[in-house]
């Protein structure tokens, strides 16, 4: 009789938790449809008023046995399950994920085709000094084969009393020595006001590490044609890369390229710590061309070319390096940038590694 009894009790359980399911899903299909009216209003997904309002109104009616405390507990998880279902919608929803488009996006700078699963690289000086310098930095790429260009023209400094890089003149140098050899610029802008500008001098336009959440920058860089090269910030979460990039795409300009470059820890041994894992994730997250900047991710010269072919081996579409005809009197990064016979060394062994081909028939 007893046993009985109990059975009826445990099939009047399972009763109640196919109840408490449906009651749970047809909750959180209301939460996804008020995501829904919320994000066409524009308003924040996140309301503490109204959740109080509900945990308010549930523990008036609550009749124990299960204490306030503990009901409000259980309802806390509810309400946080829900948020995180909005978010999901909302991450579904971003233009460079990979749910929204399948594809890989392939940016084209000129004839060099970025994300196509033939890997480029970009090199050049941290700094744009003066015509000469520059031009012997471009000589050794397109005696490469190399058609990516960079150079610093306006440097983000850690102090203000560091080099500021030349500003427009530098950008002018880049352009000039680009059209004599028939290469392609990337190039750092800062300021918001000078996209429009930078777009008659460079290829590309980079947004560094220390701007990638300067919003108002990011949104000037959509508003152009230019493809954009972001570069991740020092300490700039996945996400927070992903929503950076976001701003871009949404603002119209699809043409934008990712840049793993070294997050902060506590790591010494290296000036920031390569985050490799990224590489991948990001390709699985977004259909955008994800690129390594080995110099700054590592800040070595000895430990350029093994991060480079990692970079590759996980899915690069590029490595990005710096290189100074005399990296000993560079104005900025002297220590990691590499002079012209290393770099022919760190290209020629990249290439017998099998990882990169770029334009090999040049040679
Ligand atoms: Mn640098």
């Amino acid at each position: 009789m007893s046993n009985e009894k109990l059975e009826q009790l445990r099939s009047d359980l399972d009763a109640v938790n196919l109840q408490i399911l449906e009651l749970i899903n047809r909750r959180a299909e209301l939460v996804q449809e008020i995501g829904r009216v919320k994000l066409k209003q524009g308003i924040n997904r996140f309301d503490p008023e109204r959740e109080r309002q509900m945990l308010n109104l549930i523990l008036e009616h609550n009749k124990g046995p299960f204490e306030d405390s503990t009901i409000q507990h259980l309802f806390k998880q509810i309400f946080s399950a829900s948020l995180e279902l909005q978010k999901d919608d909302h991450r579904k929803a971003l233009l460079v994920s990979r749910k929204k488009k399948q594809e890989d996006t392939v940016v084209e700078i000129g004839s060099v085709r970025v994300g196509d699963g033939d890997p480029v690289l970009v090199a050049g000086p941290c700094s744009v000094e003066s015509y000469n310098q520059v031009r012997q930095v471009g000589e050794a790429l397109k005696a490469n084969g190399i058609t990516l260009l960079r150079g610093g023209a306006f440097k983000p400094r850690t102090s203000p009393y560091d080099f500021q890089g030349l500003g427009v003149e530098g950008l002018k140098i880049l352009r000039r020595v680009a059209d004599e050899l028939g290469l392609k610029v990337v190039s750092e802008i800062v300021n918001p006001a000078d996209i429009e500008m930078a777009t008659e001098y460079v290829d590309v336009i980079q947004i560094g590490a220390r701007n990638m959440q300067n919003f108002e920058l990011l949104k000037a860089a959509g508003r152009v044609k230019t493809p954009v090269l972001l570069k991740r910030g020092l300490s700039a979460t996945i996400e927070e890369f992903i929503h950076a990039a976001e701003y871009i795409v949404s603002g119209g300009n699809d043409q934008v390229m990712l840049c793993e470059r070294g997050i902060r820890t506590y790591e010494k041994a290296t000036r920031n710590t390569l985050d490799i894992s990224a590489v991948p994730i990001l390709k699985q997250e977004t259909h955008l061309p994800v690129l390594v900047d080995v110099t700054h991710a590592t800040g070595r010269r000895d430990i350029l070319l093994p991060t480079a072919k990692a970079a590759l081996a996980v899915g690069a579409d590029g490595v990005m390096i710096e290189v100074h005809p005399d990296p000993d009197v560079a104005l900025s990064d002297a220590k990691q940038q590499i002079n012209i016979p290393q770099f022919n060394e760190f290209v020629t062994k990249l290439r017998e590694s099998g990882l990169y081909k770029e334009s090999a028939s040049v040679l």
